[in-house]
């Protein structure tokens, strides 16, 4: 159950934010519109949304999963990868001191992005990519281990980030396309399965009762309607341009 979500208003320099996607450039006024639809569906999950103010100085703040990995019992602020938004953690660290007494850090040379980090239930995945190295999962394996949590790190071979690729709903469920359909560190779980078509939709967010899911991807819809789910669709178009997905627009404890 989550009872907290911190978001992050988009700046009018996130259309000039980091991407490898040939989608264009956001339009910021459609951007923020997706983006209060999307405070929107949070409240409907019956979550608290702490909406902090927009940074023009880092173009991708919005994508506040990247700065941090939240536990019931403690944080850990991490170091991102890419130089651009190295920043942001330095400014979400005030921001979680409101919520966590105990705040772990990840050091230089490590780095880590949030979005490499997947939770299922008290097993922890870290991908390394091209944001997250050796020495960043190395050093958050470490912080769960020593919490008692398990944590398995992932190499990753084509995806962006780990949690672009896979998404945990609950009750041993997963979603995965790509590489983790049939990756050996994710065969003990029920899987529904993401067709290459519908990539997009493997980054979905389960939030109480809800998942919330991109819209258009009406056959993973289906699939998770079918594995028992009620799903909230939200049109993330002007996120997807520049790499970003549901998970990466909050970090929910
Ligand atoms: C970036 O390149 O860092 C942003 N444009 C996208 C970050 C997406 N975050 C995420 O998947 N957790």
């Amino acid at each position: 159950m989550f009872k907290q979500v911190i978001v992050k208003k988009p700046a009018s320099s996130y259309v000039n934010g980091l991407t490898t996607s040939e989608l264009g450039k956001p339009d910021y006024e459609k951007a923020l519109e997706q983006h209060e639809n999307y405070i929107q569906a949070l409240a409907k999950c019956g979550v608290e949304v702490k909406i902090l103010s927009k940074s023009e100085d880092f173009p991708d703040s919005t994508f506040v999963e990247d700065t941090g990995v939240l536990t019931p019992t403690f944080a850990v602020i991490s170091n991102p990868g890419a130089d651009s938004r190295n920043g942001e953690a330095k400014d979400m660290n005030n921001v979680i001191k409101e919520f966590y007494d105990d705040i772990r850090y990840i050091k230089a040379p490590g780095t880590l992005d949030g979005g490499d980090v997947l939770q299922i239930e008290d097993h922890f995945y870290i991908g390394i990519s091209d944001r997250t190295n050796e020495e960043g999962a190395d050093q958050l394996k470490k912080i769960l281990e020593s919490s008692d949590y398990k944590a398995t790190i992932v190499p990753l071979k084509k995806f962006f980030h780990l949690k672009t690729g896979i998404s945990y709903l609950g009750n041993n469920h997963i979603v995965a396309a790509g590489e983790f359909i049939d990756h050996p560190d994710f065969e003990q779980y029920e899987k529904i399965i993401v067709s290459p078509d519908e990539e997009y939709c493997a980054n979905c967010i389960r939030v109480n009762d809800y998942v919330i899911i991109p819209k258009g991807f009406e056959k993973t819809k289906k699939k998770i309607n079918d594995a028992g789910y009620h799903t909230i669709e939200l049109n993330m178009s002007e996120f997807q341009k520049q790499d970003g997905g549901l998970s990466c627009l909050s970090l929910r404890f």
